[in-house]
């Protein structure tokens, strides 16, 4: 199986993360992803393959122009006021105030920013882009022809949605390969988000369309970020009724409750006939795993993997998150070896 990776993942870089009331180091860190790469080489996944360039078009099939012309200005409007620590917003458009896009950076960053954990830094857009391209070219791959291809994403991307960041996200990787897919001629496309967090973003994304069908298990958000979505009775809009499927579990679920969920959601993708399958991959379903609370144990990975190639579809893996280091490149690793091996 190929891997698509970038280098330029390194620029994003932060060095602060709003944590229970304290700016600590980012879990999201770019340790994450050599520890993956590492994982991948010394199991001899299969060839490690650059991104390629697909530049902006595929992006703004999904995110808006202003949200994008900010994320590329973002850090040097925030520099321009001399600020000492990175940028983060501190005041929100909340219910019953103005939606109008404010001109001084502090509102614009309340304005896009769905959560205030993720700092913006130095380095962040450009990372942000390339993540995307990674993504695309692992599209690309699939479409010529490759079962499945593993785009080792950095920064992730599902919690990003047309005009908002957080959670560690800026451009929606998934989203965006997914609809490369369908521009280039596929009818149908699924996601299935198997990241322990809500795909907040992704979900918004295809709402209302019948072409994407989206399924997510994750934390449920009465407990769990990102809180605000990714309830059981959101099941799409308008002609996407029905094709948004969400599994909020409880704190301390194990892998056979987790896999279950999984097999009912595989056989809503299998009923669906798509002609490629996306998976947002997040291994903070592991145990161990410092910010969420899933049980499932390193062998599971395998486990699930190979449940996942029992499909026999195009499959594009996205990396999103997983925030246990010392552990991340088996989880992540085993996932893929499951599906390969299957
Ligand atoms: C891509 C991805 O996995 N993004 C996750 C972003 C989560 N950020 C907020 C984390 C807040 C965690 N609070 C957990 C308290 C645990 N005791
Ligand atoms: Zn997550």
């Amino acid at each position: 199986m190929k891997t698509i990776f970038s280098e330029k993942h390194n620029l994003r870089n932060s060095k602060t993360e709003m944590y229970g009331g304290q700016l600590v180091e980012p879990f999201e860190r770019p340790s994450r992803a050599e520890y993956i790469i590492k994982r991948v080489r010394d199991q001899n996944l299969g060839p490690i393959l650059d991104a390629s360039d697909h530049g902006m078009k595929p992006i703004y099939r999904i995110h808006g122009k202003g949200y994008v012309e900010f994320m590329q200005v973002a850090w040097e409007m925030w520099q321009a006021e001399e600020f000492l620590g990175e940028a983060i917003p501190t005041t929100w458009p909340a219910r019953r105030m103005s939606q109008r896009i404010p001109n001084f950076i502090e509102g614009k960053l309340g304005y896009y920013a769905m959560a205030s954990e993720t700092s913006i830094s130095e380095g962040t857009w450009e990372a942000a882009y390339w993540s995307a391209q990674v993504a695309l070219t692992g599209a690309a791959q699939v479409r010529a022809g490759d079962k499945g291809v593993f785009a080792m994403c950095r920064p992730p991307g599902h919690h990003s949605a047309l005009d908002m960041y957080g959670g560690y996200c800026f451009l929606n990787n998934a989203a965006i390969a997914a609809q490369s897919f369908l521009d280039q001629g596929a009818a149908r496309v699924a996601i299935v988000d198997v990241d322990f967090h809500h795909g907040n973003g992704t979900q918004d994304i295809f709402y209302k369309r019948n072409d994407v069908l989206f399924a997510s298990l994750h934390g449920d958000p009465a407990d769990a970020f990102p809180h605000f979505l990714g309830y059981s009775e959101e099941q799409g809009e308008g002609n996407g009724i029905g094709f948004n499927v969400n599994y909020p579990m409880k704190p301390g679920t194990g892998f056979d409750e987790w896999r279950a969920a999984l097999t009912d959601a595989l056989a809503k993708v299998r009923d669906f006939a798509p002609d490629a399958l996306v998976i947002s991959l997040g291994v903070d379903t592991f145990e161990n795993d410092p910010i969420s609370f899933f049980k499932l144990k390193s062998k599971d990975f395998i486990t699930y993997g190979s449940d996942i190639a029992k499909l026999q579809l195009p499959t594009l893996f996205v990396m999103e998150g997983g925030y246990d280091i010392d552990e991340i490149g088996i989880n992540t690793v085993n996932v893929l070896q499951g599906f390969k091996g299957a």
